[in-house]
């Protein structure tokens, strides 16, 4: 009956049904004439409303209404989204509840409070007063469903929350799903691991990444997938949310999505680009591949014929190289020159990059002459090439070689003829010293005076001469060495006063060496003549005493010896090699009685003198007989040196060697050929050092 009535009184729009909004942050509302008797038919609406991300909490002061099965008199229904609650009574019973002690909280940021009543209220029910306020929401806290919920950090605050993300993440414009940047990842190595980020964990949300694989041209890239492959699927459609694509050249492969792993993709291209797409849920776990690439291949190599390929392969591919080496003793040739080694590559195009060159045998070529020497093969064909053999040899008559040498050059693979001793160095011909081809006779006439010297017997003698005429002579040593007298190349510096200490040297082009010669005057077809290129004094020479009255001659050539020319030994050692008694030859063209010139070279064979008994006869004439000087002559006088001779050889033979030597050279004497006068000459010995030092000459 009630029902009925109140369906009237609606429809005649006397129904009491009115809406309040309520939007502070708290607040309280009350039942119509609250705490009296609330009126019939009414029908009140609260709409409480509180700023985004709080939530309201309603709680009853008094709650006093009538009670009605299910409550389907007077009643307050609170709804907020799907929440719905309804109160009635005075208390709660199996059917109906009060809200009593409890309080009611929104779904969201709004409650709607609906108050109705029917048509009487015969008991005079109070009807109720209850109080609101906006509460905060732990979002962070709160059970969000996965469309709202952060992906990574949730940050709560009054009123609302914020999302962030793990390092190397960042935040997409969603606000809550972490994203990665991934688009530049650039793959240029020849094999490699790709695989999603934070494989095997699970990969981000709402990223596009981009995978490029670039190699050169000529290579071919495959890509296995290993490991777990799992991407979010769909039963029915293919790949809507996250997938892999690759594309390769012209090629496409995919989209990939779900656990069923590509397995392995031969791409044929050198080129490639993997795009992975995700959408913004999920947790799954990525993927994984591991790339390899292999070039085109080139042909096997065949070495060349002496050469070897390294490294020796099944199958050579792009960017391989080899080296082509020739076996020892060979070499390529290449644009004239011989190279050791060659390098080829295979290039993109499946061809090597350049053929392969023969190996040629190293060829020493001819070896280098030896200054008076001589060179035999050791093959018969003459052959110079690698693994040949030579020997040097001197010119027998003239010329030795150290005695020791082993003088054997063998052609090398550095393209040199080699010695084991003196490597690429050649040996030296030294002119065989002291050993005339010509002996003097045997039966020879004693002539105290002198004798004419046999043609060739002494072949060392030098002739100084000035516009034809002998004024000192000389001994040949070595190649191009003639050792004089120093006072020959010196001059007074005051024509008019020969006793002047000081001298200047004589102009060196002013005289001529003349080696072979025999007759003083007359030019001979044995002879071979010089300019001095350059004069060397002792350095101890004194002008005024005759101290070390010995220089050199420099000859500007070397001297072809020959029977008539040959070099005099020098002294084995620089202690005194002759002693008082040792008999010496003396040569030259110096003045003979009667102050003539002797129509040939003439010899004298005279005994070295005592020292001291040579010094006392000098002192006696204010002379002074000094260690580096050696006399020699006869006490009864007659044969001597005499001026001319000065700087000519005083040899003897040494008894060890059985070879001649320059034991001394004329230097000075009071007169010629008196009696109880000697002959002084320079003692060679004692300058010997000075001479090596020089000439680097050593006897051989
Ligand atoms: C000289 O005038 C000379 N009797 C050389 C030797 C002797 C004398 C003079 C020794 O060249």
């Amino acid at each position: 009956m009630g029902c009925f009535w109140f369906f009237v009184l609606c429809f005649l729009r006397l129904c009491g049904a009115n809406v309040t909004e309520l939007v502070g942050m708290f607040g309280k509302f009350q039942s119509p004439n609250y705490p009296e008797g609330y009126p019939s038919d009414t029908d009140i609406t609260w709409n409480i409303t509180v700023p985004l991300g709080f939530h309201i909490k309603l709680y009853f002061m008094h709650f006093d209404l009538e009670p009605s099965y299910l409550c389907e008199y007077d009643y307050v229904k609170i709804t907020s989204g799907d929440m719905l609650e309804t109160f009635c009574g005075r208390e709660s019973t199996d059917t109906e509840k009060i809200p009593g002690q409890d309080s009611v909280f929104s779904f969201d940021n709004s409650m709607t409070v609906l108050f109705k009543t029917d048509f009487s209220n015969e008991e005079r029910f109070t009807g109720f007063e209850a109080h609101y306020a906006a509460i905060d929401v732990d979002e962070c806290k709160e059970k969000l469903d996965e469309s709202s919920a952060c992906d990574h950090f949730c940050h709560n605050y009054i009123g609302g929350f914020y999302c962030s993300c793990r390092f190397s993440y960042i935040l997409h414009s969603d606000n809550r799903t972490c994203k990665v940047e991934c688009s530049d990842n650039v793959f240029t190595e020849r094999s490699g691991i790709v695989s999603s980020p934070d494989y095997p964990n699970p990969y981000p949300k709402s990223s596009d990444c981009l995978y490029r694989i670039e190699l050169e041209d000529g290579f071919v890239i495959t890509l296995d997938f290993t490991g777990i492959f799992d991407l979010e699927d769909h039963p029915d459609v293919l790949c809507p949310y996250d997938y892999l694509k690759i594309k390769a050249g012209m090629k496409e492969f995919g989209p990939f999505c779900g656990d069923k792993s590509p397995g392995k993709i031969a791409t044929n291209s050198s080129r490639v680009q993997v795009l992975f797409h995700t959408d913004d849920s999920g947790d799954n776990r990525g993927w994984k591949f591991a790339y390899t690439s292999v070039g085109n291949p080139c042909p096997v190599i065949q070495p060349p014929l002496n050469g070897k390929v390294e490294p020796v392969l099944e199958i050579y591919s792009f960017k391989d190289q080899v080296q082509i080496r020739c076996n020892v003793g060979f070499k390529f040739v290449k644009g004239g020159d011989e190279v050791e080694a060659y390098q080829i590559e295979c290039l993109k195009s499946g061809t090597w990059s350049s053929g392969i060159p023969t190996c040629k045998v190293i060829d020493c070529g001819t070896p280098l002459p030896l200054e008076d020497g001589f060179i035999t093969f050791r093959s018969k064909d003459n052959l110079t090439l690698f693994g040949s053999r030579i020997n040097y040899s001197c010119n027998a008559l003239f010329y030795r070689m150290d005695p020791d040498l082993n003088t054997t050059y063998t052609c090398m693979e550095n393209n040199f003829w080699v010695n084991d001793e003196l490597g690429t160095d050649l040996p030296t011909c030294h002119p065989v010293c002291g050993e005339p081809r010509i002996q003097r006779p045997s039966i020879q006439p004693k002539i105290a005076q002198g004798r004419v010297v046999s043609r060739g017997s002494s072949p060392w003698i030098a002739m100084l001469s000035k516009n034809g005429i002998p004024f000192c002579g000389g001994s040949l040593i070595g190649k191009e060495w003639v050792v004089t007298a120093a006072h020959c190349l010196h001059l007074p510096s005051d024509p008019d006063n020969p006793e002047q200490i000081d001298s200047v040297l004589i102009n060196i082009t002013s005289f001529k060496v003349i080696l072979g010669r025999q007759k003083t005057l007359r030019k001979e077809e044995t002879e071979q003549e010089y300019h001095a290129k350059n004069i060397i004094t002792h350095p101890r020479y004194n002008g005024s005493t005759f101290e070390y009255d010995i220089a050199l001659l420099e000859l500007p050539s070397k001297v072809k010896m020959m029977d008539y020319i040959m070099p005099i030994c020098l002294p084995e050692s620089s202690t005194s090699t002759l002693h008082t008694g040792d008999m010496v030859i003396v040569s030259g063209w110096g003045k003979q009685f009667l102050h003539s010139i002797p129509e040939t070279l003439m010899e004298i064979e005279i005994p070295v003198v005592d020292h001291n008994q040579c010094k006392e006869v000098y002192s006696q004439l204010g002379r002074q007989v000094t260690d580096d000087m050696i006399c020699a002559g006869l006490k009864e006088g007659g044969s001597d040196a005499c001026q001319g001779d000065s700087g000519g050889p005083m040899v003897a033979v040494d008894e060890e060697t059985n070879r001649w030597f320059l034991g001394g050279t004329v230097s000075w004497g009071d007169g010629c050929g008196e009696d109880n006068r000697y002959g002084v000459y320079s003692d060679v010995s004692k300058s010997l050092k000075w001479i090596q030092n020089i000439t680097k000459i050593k006897n051989i």
